[in-house]
């Protein structure tokens, strides 16, 4: 690729290799900037929406009739083995689920744009909303997606997206520490989680854990995203899906490689017993699934036909897998469109209306006019927060709202920016790129107390079932501000004076908001 040699791609280049430090200063040409902000991102959670909702739709009466829908449309084989209950079903169904958004999250710029691009920085307060109309599925109705930027320093983009037809509801937030290798790679860990909840089962939960990721390809200036290390669907019916990611010249020897096995309980996985099933392949491409039978038992079901998951000696043996077949295939299955209004109805905050200017200039390619708008929106930033520090307030947060879980109850709730500074006290190594100095925004001092009161603490009582307690206390993860899937007891999780801050959805804040439109 001829941008590899360009003198541009070179000095950026140059400025990661002798910028031991804080990259938020580095600057980037302009043929590696995206027209699109990472708030924008949160929509990858459920662009399928058939199968984000189909758990919903799975019951006592119709679970082990989905065996023959989990396999993807072309394909004539089915699973040949029975479904044992209709969790598992919605497990396995979940499971194709997430999958599924892992090409959109991690693989959809090079799609559309050939190569992986660095994604607008979000500003404190941006927010993007749209909505998955479903018009072909009349059962489905809509799904309505929330995004709001709840942190510029370090960027947090908080979701909901939800279906009231269906009582499906998912919500998260994330955050990134990045940090340059020698060999120019960029090493990518995530911070937040997702849950999502079926409300007509129960308020059947499920809490998922996201992945390391690193940037490959940097030197050739064609990044691309490769996953690491594992991450966890809990469900609170107790199973448990462990994923674990590698790229070329590990398990598969293929890039966007991936290993799901689904556990019957969390301690089945800590005990090292054999998964119920093994799903495998390429996130960004076909994965294939497989019942894990163990030796003793098939041999047994050969003879007697006997019902199988009787024996508890059965992980002493080699298990034999039966049978792959297709699971997904994620360059080819169905994506709902979402539907964003247009940029002249979008207030000033919405994402697409306030960064049009710098998204043309970047389209165009014209790095004075980037420079230009960008800097526009990074001084009516600065000029926000003198502001609020002169009046003794602090940015109110749309729809989320940041939850305390160092005490199990009352929860208090803190809202403001400046303990989100407090947490990265690594601040040098952990910004994510900027371009532009956005990040030199100055940070806003503490709230006095009382001086606003819209900025006052509030405290919100814990409900009894709060779905983070229960399912991290399951998967036996940590409740700390440590890195997404880190477990009770990790090096991480022991870490002093680490806060347990999490950004939750307040829907009365959505149901009261007067001004932003889905
Ligand atoms: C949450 C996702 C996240 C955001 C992106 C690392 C990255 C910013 C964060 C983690 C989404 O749910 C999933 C997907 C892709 C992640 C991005 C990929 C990426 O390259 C950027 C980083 C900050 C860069 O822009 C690096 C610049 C590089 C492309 C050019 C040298």
């Amino acid at each position: 690729m001829s941008q590899a040699s360009s003198s541009s791609w070179k000095s950026f280049l140059k400025s990661i290799a002798t910028f031991n430090g804080d990259l938020s200063t580095l600057t980037a040409p302009p043929f590696i900037l995206s027209p699109v902000s990472l708030v924008e991102f949160s929509q990858y959670w459920a662009e399928h929406q058939n199968l984000f909702l189909k758990p919903n739709f799975i019951d006592s009466n119709n679970f082990n009739s989905i065996k023959n829908e989990l396999t993807d449309k072309d394909t004539t084989t089915t699973l040949e083995y029975d479904i044992p209950t209709p969790e598992i079903a919605r497990l396995l169904v979940v499971v194709k689920w997430f999958m599924s958004t892992l090409r959109s999250q991690y693989y959809s710029r090079n799609e559309s744009e050939g190569t992986e691009k660095k994604p607008l920085n979000p500003f404190l307060g941006e927010v993007f909303t749209g909505k998955w109309l479903n018009k072909d599925h009349p059962d489905f109705g809509e799904t309505v997606l929330l995004s709001e930027q709840v942190s510029h320093h370090p960027p947090k983009t908080a979701f909901a997206i939800f279906n009231d037809k269906n009582n499906v509801h998912l919500q998260g937030y994330n955050e990134i520490k990045t940090v340059f290798s020698k060999t120019l790679t960029l090493s990518v860990k995530q911070f937040g989680h997702a849950i999502l909840t079926y409300g007509n089962h129960n308020d059947e939960s499920y809490y998922i854990t996201l992945p390391a990721l690193h940037i490959e390809g940097i030197l050739q200036a064609s990044p691309f995203v490769e996953l690491d290390g594992k991450s966890y669907i809990q469900s609170s019916n107790g199973n448990l899906c462990v994923l674990e990611y590698s790229g070329r010249g590990y398990f598969s020897g293929k890039k966007n490689s991936v290993k799901a096995k689904i556990y019957t309980s969390t301690e089945d996985y800590k005990s090292n017993k054999d998964p119920l099933y093994l799903i495998s392949g390429q996130w960004s491409g076909i994965c294939t699934i497989s019942k894990v039978v163990p030796k003793a038992s098939k041999k047994d079901s050969a003879s007697l036909n006997a019902s199988s998951n009787s024996s508890s000696s059965s992980s002493l043996t080699t298990p034999i897998i039966v049978k792959d077949v297709l699971f997904l295939d994620s360059s080819t299955d169905k994506k709902e469109p979402l539907i964003v209004k247009d940029v002249e109805l979008q207030n000033p905050l919405e994402s697409r209306k306030a960064w049009l200017d710098v998204a043309n200039a970047i389209r165009a390619g014209d790095y004075e006019k980037i420079v230009a708008s960008k800097s526009k929106i990074e001084n009516a930033q600065r000029q926000l927060r003198k502001e609020e520090e002169a009046q003794g307030i602090t940015w109110k947060r749309r729809w989320f709202v940041d939850v305390d879980y160092s005490k199990d109850i009352p929860i208090k709730t803190k809202s403001i920016e400046s303990m989100n500074d407090a947490q990265s006290t690594t601040s040098s190594t952990t910004t994510a790129i900027d371009n532009l100095n956005i990040n030199d925004v100055p940070a806003s001092s503490p709230t006095p107390i009382g001086k606003s009161d819209e900025n006052k603490d509030e405290i919100i009582f814990a409900t009894e079932n709060d779905k983070f307690i229960q399912l991290s206390t399951m998967l036996g993860s940590s409740m700390k501000n440590a890195q997404s899937g880190t477990m009770v007891g990790d090096k991480d999780d022991k870490k002093p004076n680490i806060t347990a801050l999490h950004w939750r959805f307040q829907r009365k804040l959505w149901n009261n908001e007067k001004e932003i439109t889905a």
